[in-house]
């Protein structure tokens, strides 16, 4: 399968700041872990601090691959355009986040994807992509 990962903002600081949070492992990490453990299957991994790329992205790639795979960070609990981006595009979708986002703030508990999705991991921490690798190619 060709699969894209798209990591939203602030994931680029993953390894590097809250670890009780995030953990350890890098985005960097996370890309050679995945195309180590699923060598069978071809990943395009990109991250963006900005709506706009992140949306020109799925337009670019959505037609084409076979699955997105997406943390959309902050922008899951915010944005509708992104939503609408994933809406239109016919690759199979799942959804990735690393803490459990239903046990904390308020504003984390809603995702503007989840219903699109369909295979959502949460507060799996970065295994929670290989989860999601696992439900698409089987
Ligand atoms: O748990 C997740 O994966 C989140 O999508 C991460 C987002 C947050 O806004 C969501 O509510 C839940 C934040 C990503 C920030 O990533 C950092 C990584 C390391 C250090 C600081 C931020």
């Amino acid at each position: 399968m060709n699969i894209l990962v798209i990591n939203g903002p602030n994931l680029n600081l993953l390894g590097k700041r809250e670890p009780e949070i995030y953990g350890h492992a890098t985005l960097q990490d996370l890309e050679n872990d995945i195309k180590a453990e699923f060598s069978d299957h071809n990943f395009t991994f990109v991250q963006s601090n900005h709506e706009g790329v992140l949306i020109d992205w799925i337009h670019e790639h959505g037609f084409k691959i076979d699955a997105i795979i997406a943390n959309f960070g902050g922008y899951t609990h915010t944005s509708i355009a992104l939503r609408d981006a994933i809406s239109a595009v016919p690759a199979r979708f799942a959804e990735v986040h690393i803490s459990n986002i239903h046990q904390r703030e308020a504003f984390r508990h809603h995702s503007y994807f989840s219903d699109l999705a369909e295979k959502v991991v949460i507060g799996e921490g970065l295994k929670g992509y290989s989860i999601a690798v696992n439900h698409l190619i089987q």
